[in-house]
C-alpha cells in the first residue's frame, strides 16, 4: 500500500494512532524498527539537529533534503512538519509537489506567519488570517497529484492566547477548505483545552494532537475523546541530547572509552541501520571478481 494511503488510513482509523518524531535518516529507521506506523518529521527536531533555531532559519530545501533521506530509508509514511508552508499559497503548492516526488505522505501546516516561532517559546504568536490560510489549504490540496496525500491544518489559536471560540471557528473553516485533519495545539499542562474543543467539534473530521506539555494525561483519555492521531513530537531528539551529553562528558573526564563502551550502540548496530549488508551482497553480484575476492 502507498505511504500516502497508509497515512490517510491512520487518520480515518477508529483506533487511536501514533506518530513518532524523527529528524534524520537514522532516527527515522529507529522509529520504524520500534514498530511505529508513521513518522513525524519535526521542524523543531530537524532545526535543533542542524544547530539552528525553530524560526525557519533552516531553508525549506534543507528541510526537504532531510525528509528525503528519511523517506528513502524507511517504508512507513512520513508527515512533514511544514511550518507555515514556507511562504504563501504558491510556496505551499511547490512544497506539496516536491514532497510527493519524494514519497512523503503528508504535510502539516500551521496558521502562523513566516518566519514562525516554536509554539512553546514565545507569547507573541501572530496568526494568519483565516481566509488567507484557507486559500493556502485549498492551493495545497489542488496541487497534489496523489488523492491520498494528506494535508493537515494546525490551529495555533490556543497557543496564541485565544479562546475556544476562535479555535473552533478556525478548525471549521480549515476543515471546509479541504484539510484532511486538524491539529489542535495546546501548551497548557492539562488536556483541558483539547477536551473543550472535542466536546464542540464532535465528529466533523479527524483531530491530531501533540501532548508534549500535557504528557501526564493518560493515553486512554485521548481514546475516550476520539482523537485520531497522537504525535510524540520531539522525544528522540531530546533523548539523543541526553545520551550524547553523557557520553561526551564521560569520555572527556576519563580520557578513555572504557566506561561508555557497554552502553553505546555497537558498530554492528550502526551497520545494520545503514543496511550495509545489502551493499555487500550487491558487490558480490555486480563487481567483477578480483584476485582479492
Ligand atoms: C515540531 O515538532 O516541530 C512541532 C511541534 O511543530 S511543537 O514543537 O510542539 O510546536
Ligand atoms: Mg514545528
Amino acid at each position: 500500500m502507498k505511504k500516502t494511503t497508509r497515512l490517510k488510513n491512520m487518520l480515518g482509523s477508529l483506533e487511536l494512532e501514533f506518530l513518532m518524531e524523527a529528524h534524520n535518516g537514522l532516527s527515522a529507521r529507529i522509529v520504524e524498527q520500534s514498530g511505529f506506523k508513521g513518522i513525524w518529521a519535526s521542524g523543531l527536531s530537524i532545526s535543533a539537529s542542524f544547530g539552528v533555531r525553530d524560526n525557519n532559519e533552516a531553508s525549506w530545501t534543507q528541510v526537504l533534503e532531510v525528509a528525503e533521506f528519511m523517506s528513502d530509508c524507511t517504508a512507513i509514511p512520513i508527515l512533514l512538519d511544514g511550518d507555515t508552508g514556507y511562504g504563501n499559497f504558491n510556496n505551499l503548492r511547490r512544497l506539496v509537489r516536491k514532497l510527493e516526488q519524494r514519497d512523503i505522505a503528508g504535510v502539516c501546516i500551521e496558521d502562523k506567519l513566516f518566519p514562525k516561532t516554536n509554539s512553546f517559546l514565545s507569547e507573541f504568536q501572530p496568526l494568519a488570517g483565516i481566509d488567507e490560510f484557507c486559500g493556502k489549504i485549498k492551493a495545497g490540496k489542488d496541487s497534489q497529484r496523489d488523492d491520498d496525500f494528506c494535508l493537515i491544518a494546525r490551529v495555533e489559536a490556543f497557543i496564541a492566547g485565544w479562546g475556544l471560540e476562535e479555535v473552533l471557528k478556525r478548525a471549521i473553516a480549515y476543515h471546509k477548505a479541504g484539510a484532511d485533519a486538524v491539529l489542535i495545539h495546546s501548551k497548557i499542562d492539562s488536556c483541558e483545552e483539547i477536551e473543550s474543543f472535542m466536546r464542540e467539534w464532535g465528529d466533523r473530521g479527524p483531530v491530531v494532537i501533540v501532548p508534549t506539555k500535557y504528557y501526564k494525561t493518560p493515553t486512554q483519555t485521548f481514546r475516550d475523546l476520539d482523537i485520531s492521531l497522537v504525535i510524540w513530537a520531539n522525544h528522540l531528539m531530546r533523548s539523543a541530547i541526553s545520551a550524547m551529553r553523557q557520553t561526551a562528558m564521560q569520555i572527556y573526564d576519563l580520557q578513555s572509552l572504557h566506561a561508555v563502551e557497554d552502553r553505546i550502540a555497537t558498530l554492528a548496530e550502526v551497520f545494520e541501520l545503514q543496511n550495509a549488508d545489502e551493499l555487500q551482497q550487491a558487490e558480490k553480484r555486480y563487481l567483477p571478481a578480483t584476485a582479492g575476492n
